[in-house]
């Protein structure tokens, strides 16, 4: 490469990289929005600029739509606006009296404007440049390209509307729909920010019992406003105990003379979302207990003529919370009289039988089956002699 075109390649890529580079001069309008009746102020920028100094601004706009009340807080030294709502035009004039030219980006004024149309309705902010020049002698015209903004009236953000709740033992599950005008819900629990979102409910989980208040507010973006707040408070409301009557001894005889002792187990009872305070125990005939292990003992039957009928023995458990809840849960019992294994009304050779057929049997032996319960009937959980005693003892008597 020779010299000659070494430095015309030179010449070329520092044009290239010029042009690249170096953006060139706009005077832009920004977009708003605003409420009908409302007021918003819109920078007029004249951005990427050199030694500015002068300045001649048209802005025409739709007078049925917007009006301007004024043009401030401008970077020149100088600034003088002429507005025209009849006409739709605002003329605004800018100069350096004595500082040096501006550079960079330039802020040529904030114009103030009132929507004077009803919602919905938008005017172009039109910009025309008149005059844009250097500061020198003489005066250098500056290049500048335009971009117009838009002017636009909207409705504000409204709060979500149907705010309704439903709750399981641990969550609450808020749902809504959203308000009108609003880019998304802004949620807020005890009024503590949670989320932004677009979606229309809010889920959580809470300890059992738990009241939380939901605030929820509209955003437009816009407008850069929140609409008021709609609040719903929400306890997860007490859940019932769950009574749970046990007993190893369904079928029972009466023990005041021979020994025949049930116990009653409602430990297994629970209370889902806290715990059992009380045990209240109605034993059907005519005594009660309380606690999770009651023992009695049998001194009466129930004939109706041709068979037993069993005791009703009630279990209620009580919640810790206030007000409590209760649950009741009833087994029937049988008590039938000592000797009685079959429970036919009398003692004789079947029961005697059954005895035998359930010999050696234990609670605990998995073997346990109701005819077992029947042939225990000391209720000490075996079949053994004491229990063919009492059969013995009380051979030939019936419960009628
Ligand atoms: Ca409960
Ligand atoms: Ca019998
Ligand atoms: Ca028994
Ligand atoms: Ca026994």
């Amino acid at each position: 490469m020779n010299r000659k075109y070494k430095y015309s390649f030179i010449a070329l890529f520092i044009a290239l990289f010029t042009m690249q580079t170096v953006a060139s001069t706009t005077v832009s309008i920004e977009n708003v929005f605003v409420e009908p009746n409302g007021n918003v102020t819109a920078s007029i920028m004249i951005n990427n600029v050199t030694n500015l100094g002068v300045a001649d601004i048209y802005l025409t706009f739709n007078q049925t739509v917007v009006h301007v009340s004024g043009a401030n807080n401008s970077d020149f030294d100088f600034l003088h606006a002429v507005i025209n709502n009849s006409t739709g035009v605002a003329r605004i004039g800018a100069f350096q009296m004595s500082s040096p030219g501006l550079n960079g980006n330039v802020k040529f004024a904030d114009v103030m404007m009132n929507a004077v149309g009803p919602t919905g309705k938008e005017s172009v902010l039109n910009l025309t440049i008149t005059e844009l020049k250097e500061v020198s002698t003489p005066e250098t015209s500056i290049y500048a390209t335009v971009d117009n903004g838009t002017f636009v009236i909207i409705n504000p953000p409204e709060p979500p509307t149907t705010l309704s709740n439903t709750t399981g033992m641990f969550w609450i599950n808020w749902a809504w729909t959203g308000g009108s005008n609003s880019d998304f819900v802004d949620v807020n629990i005890n009024g503590a920010w949670v989320e932004n979102c677009t979606k229309q409910y809010y889920n959580s989980t809470y300890s059992p019992h738990a009241t939380r208040t939901i605030s929820l507010r509209g955003y437009n973006s816009s407008l850069n406003k929140y609409s008021a707040y709609v609040n719903q408070t929400t306890t997860i409301p007490n859940h019932d105990p769950v009574a749970i009557p046990e007993s190893a001894h369904y079928h029972n005889n009466v023990g005041s003379t021979y020994p025949c002792k049930v116990v009653f187990n409602a430990s297994a009872s629970y209370d889902p979302d806290g715990s059992i305070t009380n045990y209240y125990w109605d034993l059907g005939d005519g005594t009660s207990g309380t606690g999770a292990l009651v023992e009695h003992i049998y001194s009466s039957w129930n004939w109706n003529g041709t068979g037993y009928d069993p005791f009703i023995v009630s279990l209620t458990v009580t919640d810790d919370l206030n007000p409590s809840i209760d649950h009741t849960i009833s087994i029937p019992v049988n008590v039938y009289i000592a000797g009685d294994a079959n429970g036919d009304g009398e003692v004789d050779i079947f029961d005697a039988t059954m005895v035998g057929l359930e010999w050696d049997k234990a609670c605990e032996s998995g073997g346990w089956i109701d005819r077992s319960d029947r042939a225990d009937l000391n209720n000490d959980c075996v079949i053994d002699i004491f229990d063919a005693v009492i059969i013995g003892a009380n051979w030939e008597y019936t419960a009628y």
